[in-house]
């Protein structure tokens, strides 16, 4: 049985956003208003379907995908590049690899204790995200 991450999520913390964003280009005056933001997670996990709703005051941003099929994400409201997006499992960790323009470009989610860790990294970027269930 693999974890359930499906639930409605707060961000609690958020290291190194700012190095994350400047790693995708994201323009000053928008990372001045994403750094303040505390973006909420809704995940539905329903076997290998997944759905990640990332909503602020500012930008939504809407992921589906399935385990092991490889997608096109377009990262709108993002940095809008293209990539090829693939999650798989490593053990209980949610791995997402996103093939690119940019190296290094990927993510991972899992559960510790009754928070939920995401981990974003894009060159030689990592900005580390902890939410807590709402
Ligand atoms: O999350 O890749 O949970 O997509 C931030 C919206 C969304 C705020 C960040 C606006 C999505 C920021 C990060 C403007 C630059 C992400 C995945 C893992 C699912």
């Amino acid at each position: 049985m693999p974890v359930d991450f499906s639930g409605t999520w707060n961000l609690t913390s958020n290291d190194n956003f700012e190095g994350y964003m400047l790693a995708l280009g994201i323009d000053f005056a928008t990372r001045k208003i994403a750094k303040m933001l505390k973006p909420q997670k809704v995940i539905k996990q329903d076997g290998d379907s997944f759905s990640i709703h990332t909503t602020s005051t500012f930008r939504d941003y809407l992921l589906q995908f399935k385990i092991g099929e490889e997608f096109e994400e377009d990262n709108k409201g993002l940095d809008n590049r293209k990539c090829k997006s693939l999650v798989t499992w490593d053990n209980d960790k949610l791995v997402c690899v996103q093939t690119g323009e940019k190296k290094n470009r990927g993510w991972t989610h899992w559960i510790e204790g009754d928070d939920l860790h995401l981990e974003l990294h894009c060159e030689n970027q990592v900005c580390k995200q902890i939410y807590k269930r709402a």
